[in-house]
């Protein structure tokens, strides 16, 4: 089959973490031929979206919609499904689906309507997500709560073997919109085993527990430029934050001319981070937001200190 860009007419934009890709398998399956990109940012995406110019219809999954991905919409066909908590429910810029409490991949399913086949999938990714929805507790009685642990083992390493690499992603995808499990697919599999056989989250862990300083309740890592935890950042960052009884986890990566931030909360009951990141990059530039545990911000260098005292703040620490 020849695939024509002209073709694409139906462009999906979501992450490229377990959520994004079986947000992606879903999407594929109903629509085969459809564009797909990976982005890591509601901003990115609001990039993607403004340089799309022959895409009719354009699904956004898994991205929070804040004003530039809001106006990036404007004058689209343009629908945006997730479930971040959502400060603009009446916004008409864009047909907007949110629901919490599940990964973006179940919002996108049930959307969608039908995808049966697809509820293994859905409960790995709501269990990535950190969620625990009654579909995982169906799956683990029907599968085993081993084997489901395994498979979003397997999904989750993947991808982590080379972060940047977009055609894995669509490739993995593509496989999986087959319903498939992720490791009956030969790409996923080989992936999963590089990063296994590298030891590279065991070693990831060990650099975070090296470099971690704490700051009242938060467990703060610094990275520069080409630092890497392994394909790993926080999710290692939030594993040894939260041995160690720690409230939050920041990750500040330094790069040319800003630290992107990701920071997630330990306890049920913290500061709202998606909140705060919105709140305070309005006052300090560049972008932020997310759900209550788990948010992102762009801050210019030297705000970064100031971010971190106000959440400590917060915090009450
Ligand atoms: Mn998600």
């Amino acid at each position: 089959m020849f695939i024509n860009k002209d073709a694409r007419e139906t462009h999906l934009i979501t992450r490229g973490n377990v959520d994004g890709l079986v947000s992606a398998a879903i999407f594929l399956s109903r629509y085969p031929l459809c564009r797909v990109s990976f982005v890591t940012s509601p901003s990115a995406a609001s990039a993607v979206l403004s340089k799309d110019r022959h895409s009719r219809e354009v699904y956004v999954v898994d991205l929070s919609p804040d004003e530039r991905l809001l106006e990036a919409c404007e004058g689209r066909e343009a629908t945006i499904i997730d479930h971040h908590p959502c400060r603009r429910p009446d916004d008409r810029r864009a047909g907007l689906v949110v629901e919490e409490d599940r990964s973006a991949a179940s919002v996108l399913c049930s959307f969608m309507g039908g995808g049966e086949e697809f509820r293994h999938l859905l409960a790995i990714a709501d269990s990535v997500e950190y969620m625990s929805t009654p579909l995982m507790e169906d799956m683990d009685t029907e599968h085993g709560a081993r084997r489901m642990a395994r498979e979003a083992k397997v999904l989750d390493f993947s991808w982590r073997a080379n972060i940047k690499d977009d055609v894995f992603r669509y490739r993995a995808a593509l496989k999986l919109s087959q319903a498939l499990w992720p490791s009956e697919v030969p790409l996923i599999w080989r992936r999963f085993l590089t990063v296994q056989n590298e030891r590279r989250w065991p070693r990831a862990l060990g650099m975070v527990r090296d470099r971690m300083r704490v700051y009242g309740e938060i467990g703060v890592l610094e990275l520069n430029g080409r630092d890497s935890l392994l394909g790993f950042g926080t999710r290692a960052l939030v594993h040894v934050a939260g041995k160690k009884g720690l409230s939050y986890a920041a990750l500040m990566h330094r790069r040319d001319d800003h630290t992107s931030v990701s920071l997630r909360g330990l306890r049920e009951d913290g500061v709202d981070l998606g909140a705060f990141a919105e709140r305070f990059t309005l006052c300090n530039g560049v972008s932020g937001g997310g759900h209550p545990r788990s948010a992102g911000a762009r801050v210019p260098l030297d705000r970064e200190r100031r971010l971190l005292m106000e959440l400590r703040e917060l915090s009450g620490a």
